[in-house]
């Protein structure tokens, strides 16, 4: 359902609706924009603490620069409900995150002014870069570039190539850096404590000064812009010999740091350095949450709140009448204390998702032996290795969609060198309402044909708990082989998960029941609807056997030849991508064990699945229960001509 906007917001279907207000307009609009996020978001939920936060950046770009011929580039995109909202899809933002609605990100199928396509994190730079030096490439110079990235996302070493790259460019790129002290959790990091200093530095604030009354006196006299470039210089050349400047060492030109809710000056601001040539940065300063007091004060929370009442601030949970079973990231939380009480090599390590994987657990118990690394996945993964050559016990828990980013350490840090890193891969399958940059869609694929790698997947949380308990066992450890355990978004299937820890061996499955003439082979928490599809073809007098692999890599082979000696049909199901998956390592032990069977793979296609209920996107993929059963019945019917 549609939520009334404010008046001026009604009229704006379009960016260039909002430039034809006057300038003594802004401030109401921000007002109606910042209210507007707020009603959508506490009936419908997504992220929020980040839009607000931007408000009035995302209107003065939008009244600035001309877009969408001017190219706006935002960092990881969970900020860009405004943006989305003043370029055409206010009236669908009911939409937001839902099946068939707006992606929560931008995304450049879904809108012009979505100039770049976005969920993870840092690629801000690089692209606006990229598309600055095209518009060199086709003699275009009227165009402007622009990045939009905050203090969390700057923390990655892609961000730092981008700038690398730009500093020795004279690309039209403006970097708008929105620094506002947040990650998810607090920011971390050398650089924060840099960006903190900078914005109190007594010098540097003078400078500033200096630095705005020129650029003041650019718009008022119409002073040449290399003219007033060349004295901002001089006045930076004579303050760095007091203070060096980190992003003018790489020749960026640096302008702020300046209050980033002051939607005048930022308009003022931004008319100036768009007669400034070549790569620059304006420092901004923002609160994450501004103007809905409960966000500012809990900024962590509330940066993806779930829904809530706008009046109260009372985050809205469901009311069960018995106990449920817990996330997984929090089976891994506190199952990797209770390790590490016991085994005090054990050390944990998360870039940037303290809260959402639950190392804030093993943070607050032993802060000492849990480590945030910031939004740097390469690094933790490497820095993982590292303290795994000298006899820590690493659990390196990494989202499964942000692993991709750390796929040549896997190799080159990790295996090659015969490290027993344990990687906790939490997201993994479909992330939901997130979409498909988040989707934990490849990492059985791409984990498991690394040599000296370990692929598991629990099917439920004592599962769970045991292949941490195993993978950190001597015996593993000094075997020289990496250990992946993934695990989904969301709750188990046990209340009372804190069983007893038990090993498990290592390439050994389970069989969760028996059956006759289709074997269902699955991994992880998807076996759980091929419990459900059983109980539902019973009825029918169809009894399938199922069998939990828990393993990828090594297969249970004894299992496997045990299968395939006794069954003609075989499905195998996953929540991950079918080329080079589960069901692929299946086909390719059938041939190389000459079997011949009828294998049919349930899992994701070689497509793009977009955003949805976890339990949609199993639908729409035909793995969930229904789609289990169904497979089964087409397997035993479908060769005689039976439609099913
Ligand atoms: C590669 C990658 N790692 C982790 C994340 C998860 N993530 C989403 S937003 C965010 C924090 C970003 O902080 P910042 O850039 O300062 O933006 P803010 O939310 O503070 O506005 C993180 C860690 C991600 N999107 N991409």
């Amino acid at each position: 359902m549609l939520i009334t906007p404010g008046k001026l917001l009604a009229k704006i279907n379009a960016p260039d609706d909002l430039r034809n207000l006057d300038r003594t307009e802004l401030p109401q609009v921000c007002a109606e924009l910042r209210q507007f996020i707020i009603d959508n978001v506490s009936v419908y939920g997504g992220h929020f603490g980040a839009s607000l936060g931007v408000v009035e950046l995302t209107v003065a770009l939008h009244y600035v620069f001309n877009t969408p011929d001017d190219q706006l580039v935002w960092d990881v995109g969970h900020q860009a409900y405004g943006h989305k909202i003043l370029t055409g899809r206010r009236d669908s933002f009911y939409t937001n995150r839902f099946y068939g609605g707006l992606s929560g990100f931008p995304k450049r199928k879904e809108s012009p002014y979505d100039s770049f396509g976005v969920g993870h994190s840092s690629t801000s730079i690089s692209a606006a870069l990229g598309m600055a030096v095209a518009s060199q490439l086709q003699n275009y110079p009227k165009r402007h570039h622009l990045a939009v990235i905050g203090d969390g996302a700057m923390t990655a070493g892609l961000a730092f190539e981008g700038m690398n790259h730009a500093g020795s460019t004279d690309a039209d790129l403006l970097i708008v850096l929105n620094d506002n002290c947040m990650s998810i959790d607090p920011n971390v990091g050398a650089l924060r404590e840099y960006l903190t200093d900078i914005t109190t530095s007594p010098t540097y604030n003078k400078m500033k000064d200096e630095v705005w009354n020129l650029l003041g006196k650019m718009s008022k006299f119409g002073k040449s812009a290399q003219e007033i470039v060349s004295k901002i210089e001089s006045g930076l050349k004579s303050t760095l010999l007091h203070q060096s400047n980190l992003f003018e060492s790489l020749h960026l030109r640096y302008f702020g740091p300046i209050d980033g809710h002051d939607i005048d000056h930022l308009v003022s601001v931004m008319n100036d350095l768009k007669d400034i040539p070549g790569p620059k940065l304006l420092h901004c300063l923002t609160v994450k949450g501004k103007g809905y007091s409960p966000a500012e004060k809990d900024q962590t929370k509330w940066h993806a709140p779930g829904l809530f009442d706008k009046v109260t601030g009372e985050i809205k949970k469901k009311v069960y009448d018995k106990p449920q079973p817990p996330k997984y990231q929090d089976v891994f939380g506190h199952t990797l204390v209770e390790l590490a009480e016991k085994n005090d090599r054990i050390v944990g390590v998360t870039p940037a998702m303290p809260s959402g994987s639950s190392m804030n657990i093993m943070m607050k118990a032993m802060p000492e032996r849990a480590f945030d690394v910031g939004i740097a996945e390469q690094h933790a993964v490497t820095f993982s290795a590292g303290m795994a050559t000298q006899g820590q016990v690493v659990f390196c828990n990494i989202y499964s969609t942000f692993m991709q980013r750390a796929y040549d350490q896997v190799i080159h840090d990790v295996c090659i060198q015969e490290l027993p890193v344990i990687f906790c891969l939490d997201r993994a399958g479909f992330a939901g309402a997130d979409g498909p940059t988040h989707h934990g869609a490849y990492d059985l694929a791409y984990m498991r044909c690394v040599p000296n790698m370990i692929v598991s997947a629990p099917m439920n949380e004592q599962e769970l708990r045991n292949l941490m308990y195993t993978a950190q066992s001597d015996e593993v450890q000094q075997g020289g082989r990496a250990f992946t355990i993934r695990y989904p978004r969301g709750e188990g299937v046990m209340p009372n998960w804190r069983t007893p820890l038990e090993k498990v061996e290592i390439g050994r499955g389970r069989k969760i029941c028996d059956g006759q003439e289709v074997a269902i082979l699955t991994v992880g928490p998807i076996g759980n609807y091929a419990v459900t599809a059983c109980e539902l073809l019973k009825n029918e007098g169809i009894t399938p056997a199922h069998y939990d692999m828990r393993f990828v890599k090594p297969l249970d082979e004894a299992m496997l030849h045990e299968i395939f000696s006794r069954f003609d049909k075989v499905l195998t199901v996953e929540d991950g991508c079918l080329m080079g998956g589960f069901g692929s390592a299946v086909l390719e032990f059938m041939t190389d064990h000459g079997y011949i069977a009828r294998v049919k793979r349930l899992g994701i296609p070689d497509a793009i699945v977009e955003h949805g209920e976890q339990i949609e996107l199993h639908r729409e993929c035909g793995f969930d229960s229904e789609g289990i059963a169904r497979a089964v019945r087409e397997l035993m019917f479908a060769e005689r001509g039976i439609i099913v």
